[in-house]
């Protein structure tokens, strides 16, 4: 069976990170091994005063013991960490997993709309760029990608010359393929884009997207393309899987009216994610 490691927090109620990936990757066929980085009481997007345990302690003690057992994954990926200390303890895991038949995947969660989320400084996004250096593709928003490349967010509706600047300062620094999401060119449509890479072609898909934004749209698309990528698909067709999955889960989500903060509702669409 194909399988996915996927260190990222647990937030018991918001539904991101774990409660989204374990469900869409198993919902793939891929199994999916859970590794939390912190556990808290709810995600950091305005649900009031969060508990926040930092695990890094125990990354290290759960990597020798799979490895002791000779666990190996087609995708190691790599999503919310919430600390420098954890940042650095993944470092470590990636060099205990990393294999020619594994790729490492890393959506950078750092912040949205421009703005860093709250726990996170200049610091972490320095540390950030220095974990970014070890992977093989990267799935980070536009105010991400603008912390990697340190170049000024503009917001979201991005010109061409805009994007190519992005690019160019991305390759000068890293070597990973890149996949940026929430390109948007109107008000009723969301881009994900990816230059040209080592002579693989440039990937550019839009899907019909309403501007309104919920939490763990990100987490959502980054799990899909993880159980995509895990089962030996194209890029091209991973990111195309997981960008119609995201727009259909929105859709559905703003059908169902509930408060943004509470999360997407994701679970009567997961059939579109099985092999019938
Ligand atoms: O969806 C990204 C995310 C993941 N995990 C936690 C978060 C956020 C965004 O706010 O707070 C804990």
């Amino acid at each position: 069976m194909n399988r996915v490691l996927s260190i990222q927090d647990i937030s018991c109620f918001g539904k991101c990170s774990l409660t989204l990936a374990l469900p869409v990757i198993s919902a793939m066929g891929v199994e999916c091994v859970p590794v939390p980085t912190a556990v808290l009481s709810t995600h950091t997007g305005g649900l009031g005063e969060v508990y926040f345990t930092d695990m890094s302690q125990s990354i290290g003690p759960v990597t020798d013991h799979l490895n002791r057992l000779g666990v190996t994954f087609n995708v190691i990926y790599i999503g919310y960490l919430g600390s420098i200390q954890l940042i650095c303890a993944i470092k470590q895991l990636i060099r205990t997993f990393k294999s020619k038949d594994t790729i490492i995947m890393l959506d950078p969660v750092m912040g949205d709309n421009g703005s860093l989320y709250s726990r996170f400084d200049k610091d972490y996004v320095k540390e950030m760029q220095t974990l970014a250096a070890h992977v093989d593709y990267i799935v980070p928003n536009l105010t991400e990608v603008s912390f990697l490349t340190d170049i000024n967010y503009t917001g979201e509706v991005v010109s061409e010359e805009k994007l190519s600047g992005i690019f160019r300062e991305f390759n000068k620094r890293y070597s990973s393929r890149l996949i940026i999401t929430g390109v948007r060119s109107d008000e009723s449509s969301m881009s994900i884009v990816s230059p040209e890479k080592d002579g693989n072609p440039a990937i550019s898909y839009t899907v019909k997207s309403s501007k309104k934004k919920f939490h763990g749209t990100g987490d959502l698309f980054a799990g899909v393309l993880a159980g995509g990528l895990a089962k030996g698909v194209s890029l091209e067709a991973a990111v195309k899987k997981a960008a119609d999955f995201t727009a259909a889960v929105i859709e559905n989500t703003i059908s169902a009216g509930t408060d943004e903060r509470f999360g997407l509702c994701f679970e009567s669409c997961l059939s579109m994610l099985t092999d019938r």
